[in-house]
C-alpha cells in the first residue's frame, strides 16, 4: 500500500445482467443474453438472468453496503433494451427512471458512478433484424443509444466507459459460440471486434464533440492475462509476444497506435477487416484511459505440430490463427474457475501496457477470483479470495513502484451474480448471496476491503 496515490480510486463493479434481474420488467425489452439462456444446454443448470440478485428493486439496499463497506466508486453497466427495448428509437422511460434513481442514491452517498454502456446485452431485436455487431449499422444505433445516455445521465455521470472486453463478446459470442448469440466461426469475431472498435469511436466522438460541457471522462476496457514465455527460447518469447497481440493489441493499437498490430495483418489476410483513414483517425485517442480487466496468467510456446491441440481453458481466442500454445504451471494455485492464481503476471501485464502504449494511465476495472464459498454461522470465510486480493494489489503496488501509472482499482466483483455460461455455479462477489432468500451476507473479502480503503483514506489525510 505504499505506492498508491492519494487520489487513487477504489472501487467495486458489476455488470446490468449479471445482478438486475426483472428482465421484462417496466416496458424493458429481451436481449441476446435473455434469448440465449432459453437453449437448453447454453448456460450450466439452465440458469439464467430472470431474477439474478434483484438488484432492480433492491438497489437501494445494495448502495447501503457499497457505502458501508467505505468504497467511493461503483461501476455497473445500463441494460441497451432497458432504454430501448427495440435496440433503436423509441425511449423506455421507465427504464431512465431506474438508472436516474440508482446514479442520484450513488451520489447521495458520496459514490461515483463508473458506467459502462455495453456489457455484452445487446438488444434482441438488432440480432433478430441482423443489425448486431456482424453489420456495420450497428455503429450508428450504438451512437444513437450512447447519445441518449450521455444526454439523461452526463449531467451526474462523469465516467464512461464505451464497451466491457469487446474481445469476450467477439471471441466468445461469435467465434467459440459459448456466449450469447452463440456463432461458431473463424471470421465473425475479427468482423464483430471492427464493428465494436467502430462503435466505440463514434461515441467517443459524440462525447467529445457535444457533451464537453459535461467535463467527463470517457473510455473503453479490455481484458487481457498475461503471457509468459515458457522458457527463454526465442520463438516462445515471440509466441508469447503473439499472444498478447491477438489479445490485447488487437483492441488496443488501433486506439493507440493508429492500426492493429502487424503480426494480426500478416497472419489473418482478408479476415481482418481494413480501418479507412477517417475511422482510424477517429479511433487514435478515442480513450481518456487505458481500461484493463485482468484475471490469470497462462505460459505461451509456439505451437509444437505434432503436439495434440491442448486448451486447458478457453481463452486462448482463435489459436489455430496464433500458432501459440498455452499451459499451466502445475505449481500455480488455482480458483474453483480454473484460472491460475498469478500476482506477478499482473505486474507484468501492467508493464507492457506502460512500455507499448507510452504509460498511459490505467484503471483495472476488474480483477477477483471465484470460489466456493460457505456460510458459517451467517458469516463468510473466503480466506482464499482476501489472499487473492491481497496478492494482486501488492503487484498492483509494484507496478506503480516502477512508475506504472495505474489511477485506480475495482474488484469484480461487488456481488456473487449470474457467472454467464457458468450459471451460479461460480461465485465472484465479494459480498455472498443467499439464492433462496436473496439476502446478501459481507464476506470477509469485503469487510477486508473496508480496512484497506479506510487505512488509505487516513495515509492520504496525514499527508
Ligand atoms: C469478465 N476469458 O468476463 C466479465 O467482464 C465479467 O462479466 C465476468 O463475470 C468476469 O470477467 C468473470 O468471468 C470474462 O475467457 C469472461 O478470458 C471470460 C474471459 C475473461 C473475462
Amino acid at each position: 500500500m505504499t505506492n498508491f496515490p492519494n487520489d487513487f480510486i477504489w472501487g467495486s463493479a458489476t455488470s446490468s445482467y449479471q445482478i438486475e434481474g426483472a428482465h421484462d420488467k417496466d416496458g424493458k425489452g429481451p436481449s441476446i443474453w435473455d434469448k440465449f439462456c432459453k437453449t437448453p444446454g447454453n448456460v450450466l443448470n439452465n440458469d439464467n438472468g430472470n431474477i439474478a440478485i434483484d438488484h432492480y428493486h433492491r438497489f437501494k439496499e445494495d448502495i447501503a453496503l457499497l457505502k458501508k463497506q467505505g468504497f467511493t466508486a461503483y461501476r455497473f453497466s445500463i441494460s441497451w433494451a432497458r432504454i430501448l427495448p427495440n435496440g433503436k428509437g423509441q425511449v423506455n422511460e421507465k427504464g431512465i427512471e431506474f438508472y436516474n434513481k440508482l446514479i442520484d442514491e450513488l451520489l447521495a452517498n458520496d459514490i461515483q458512478p463508473w458506467v459502462t454502456l455495453y456489457h455484452w446485452d445487446l438488444p434482441q431485436a438488432l440480432y433478430e433484424s441482423k443489425e448486431d455487431w456482424l453489420n456495420p449499422v450497428i455503429s450508428d444505433h450504438f451512437e444513437e443509444y450512447a447519445t441518449i445516455c450521455f444526454d439523461r445521465f452526463g449531467d451526474r455521470v462523469k465516467h464512461w466507459i464505451t464497451l466491457n472486453e469487446p474481445w469476450v463478446a467477439a471471441i466468445l459470442g461469435y467465434g467459440q459460440g459459448v456466449f450469447a448469440p452463440g456463432h461458431i466461426s473463424n471470421s465473425e469475431p475479427y468482423l464483430a471486434a471492427h464493428h465494436m472498435l467502430i462503435a466505440h469511436a463514434k461515441a467517443v466522438n459524440i462525447y467529445k464533440s457535444y457533451f464537453k460541457s459535461q467535463h467527463g471522462t470517457i473510455g473503453i476496457t479490455n481484458n487481457c492475462d498475461w503471457r509468459e514465455p515458457i522458457d527463454q527460447q526465442p520463438k516462445n518469447i515471440e509466441a508469447a509476444e503473439r499472444a498478447l497481440l491477438f489479445f490485447l493489441g488487437w483492441f488496443a493499437d488501433p486506439i493507440w497506435l493508429g492500426d492493429y498490430p502487424q503480426v494480426m495483418k500478416d497472419r489473418l489476410g482478408d479476415r481482418l477487416p481494413v480501418f479507412t483513414k477517417s475511422e482510424k483517425v477517429l479511433l487514435k485517442d478515442s480513450s481518456d484511459f487505458f481500461g484493463l480487466n485482468h484475471y490469470t496468467t497462462m505460459y505461451a510456446a509456439e505451437q509444437d505440430e505434432d503436439a495434440e491441440e491442448v486448451s486447458a481453458y478457453g481463452n486462448g481466442g482463435l489459436s489455430e490463427d496464433q500458432d501459440v500454445q498455452l499451459s499451466q504451471d502445475p505449481k500455480w494455485p488455482l480458483t474453483d474457475f480454473n484460472w491460475a492464481v498469478v500476482p506477478w503476471g499482473c505486474t507484468k501485464m501492467l508493464q507492457w501496457i506502460a512500455d507499448r502504449y507510452d504509460n498511459p494511465n490505467i484503471i483495472i476495472t476488474e480483477n477477483g477470483c471465484a470460489y466456493h464459498d460457505e456460510v458459517q454461522n451467517g458469516e463468510v470465510h473466503d480466506e482464499r479470495r482476501v489472499e487473492f486480493y491481497k496478492s494482486y494489489i501488492e503487484a498492483c503496488d509494484d507496478a506503480i513502484q516502477n512508475g506504472v501509472s495505474l489511477k485506480g482499482y475495482f474488484a469484480w466483483s461487488m456481488f456473487d451474480n449470474f457467472e454467464w455460461a457458468s450459471g451460479y455455479s461460480q461465485r465472484f462477489g465479494i459480498n455472498y448471496i443467499d439464492y433462496d432468500t436473496l439476502e446478501r451476507i459481507p464476506k470477509d473479502s469485503a469487510k477486508w476491503f473496508t480496512k484497506i480503503i479506510k487505512k488509505h483514506q487516513e495515509k492520504a489525510i496525514t499527508i
